[in-house]
């Protein structure tokens, strides 16, 4: 199917999941879709479309599903090398502390990264964002945090926003300078924020490559009282930010975020009833991650039933990274927090669309609504369920982008 929504056409013979505000698809049965200038017209009911629309091109759509198109609100999808041998290593019986002392974790992307050129990294990525393009995403949100140092971190970002121009794609930049501490200032957490992650947060945004400020606040990274000085520098700034937190303990990362109104916490497995309650109050999407939940063989599950009792709206992603979530797709992401989670499928789906978007702070796409963006996608499928239902196999008919 072609289809340039800039043009006027009406999309017919479809059935629509609107997701609107009420609960549930906000299904619609025979429905038509009317596009114009990149924005939604008008959706409804294929029998009550208005006059303004006859004599627009109808393209019909033999009764396919149609959902808004997918969000990725969560990646690392710029880096160099693969961590393979991390995998394969403990298959083979060696101890973390082999992996660890062979050069494993977040410093072997790091040399590799620092390694590559701007040429060497779009190549390295384009076919993960490809990958996540032929499933229906529209948003990807692309972080640094494998420079760790100035040079590299702006490198990382600068690639982040090329691949917009490489592809039908709109990019959403996070700076995640604190992401790990470099081995040269190893044990030294405190003077590389100083050092280095806040003179980068403020060069990247000199340059126009930030979008929001994120960071990884776990006994293995960073603390609170360390996140802090990142979080007022990117408040100083006027940058939203977003917090990779409580993912293996809870160090207290969601309620330093929802003090600063984050837009996201990320992971959350760690989370408690009461973060539920400080999220609900701030307003942050807790933002789910179930491939790193996988990969790592984590038991804690994110405190789903208290998002719910909270009317928390969670968003889901995919955590796209080589060390514990190597994998590009939002459908897989919805199949594992159904049967990992007990996600609900309108959840599931909710939390790759409009709650995704929520949680990069956009409100302009994720829903099927007249003046919202005309990013569409259109599935080999007649009901949601069909999408979190199968894993390995992609329905994807048709992905409508709205333009930049
Ligand atoms: N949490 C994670 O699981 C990833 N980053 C983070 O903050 C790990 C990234 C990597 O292993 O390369
Ligand atoms: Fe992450």
């Amino acid at each position: 199917m072609e289809c340039d929504p800039s043009e006027p056409i009406v999309l017919a013979d479809l059935g629509a999941a609107t997701l609107g505000p009420d609960q549930g698809y906000g299904l619609l049965a025979d429905a038509a879709i009317a596009l114009k200038g990149g924005r939604i017209a008008w959706v409804g009911a294929a029998t009550e479309l208005p006059q303004d629309y006859a004599g627009w091109r109808i393209e019909r759509l033999g009764g396919r599903l149609v959902t808004p198109a997918f969000v990725d609100c969560h990646t690392h999808l710029v880096f160099a090398g693969n961590r393979a041998r991390e995998f394969e290593m403990p298959l083979e019986g060696a101890s973390y502390e082999e992996v660890a002392r062979a050069g494993g974790g977040i410093v072997s992307t790091v040399r590799a990264t620092r390694a590559a050129g701007e040429t060497a990294l779009i190549a390295a990525t384009l076919p993960r964002l490809d990958a996540l393009l032929a499933e229906g995403v529209s948003v990807v949100e692309v972080k640094s945090g494998y420079g760790l140092d100035v040079e590299t971190e702006l490198r990382m970002l600068h690639v982040a926003r090329q691949l917009q121009s490489l592809r039908p794609v709109r990019i959403r930049t996070t700076f995640l300078g604190a992401h790990a501490t470099p081995v040269e200032y190893k044990g030294r957490n405190a003077d590389y924020i100083a050092e280095v992650c806040i003179p980068a947060l403020r060069a990247a945004h000199a340059e126009g490559l930030v979008d929001a400020v994120d960071g990884f606040c776990e006994g293995i990274a960073f603390s609170v009282a360390e996140m802090e000085p990142v979080f007022a520098e990117a408040k100083a700034l006027g940058l939203p930010v977003k917090l990779h937190a409580e993912q293996l303990s809870n160090i207290g990362g969601i309620r330093l975020a929802a003090r600063y109104g984050a837009l996201s916490v990320d992971h959350v497995e760690y989370a408690n009833d009461a973060d539920a309650a400080a999220l609900a109050a701030s307003g942050t999407v807790p933002v789910l991650l179930p491939g790193a939940f996988y990969a790592i063989r984590e038991t804690q599950a994110p405190p789903v039933a208290s998002f719910r009792a909270h009317g928390v709206p969670m968003a889901l992603a995919t955590d796209c990274n080589p060390g514990t979530s190597p994998m590009t797709s939002l459908l897989l992401t919805m199949n594992m927090a159904c049967t990992l989670f007990r996600l609900t499928v309108e959840e599931a789906l909710r939390g790759v669309t409009v709650n995704a978007a929520r949680a990069l702070g956009l409100s302009d796409t994720g829903r099927i609504a007249a003046g919202m963006r005309a990013d569409l996608a259109v599935w080999n499928a007649e009901s949601p369920a069909e999408l979190a239902y199968r894993f390995g196999f992609n329905p994807l008919h048709t992905r409508i982008f709205g333009g930049l």
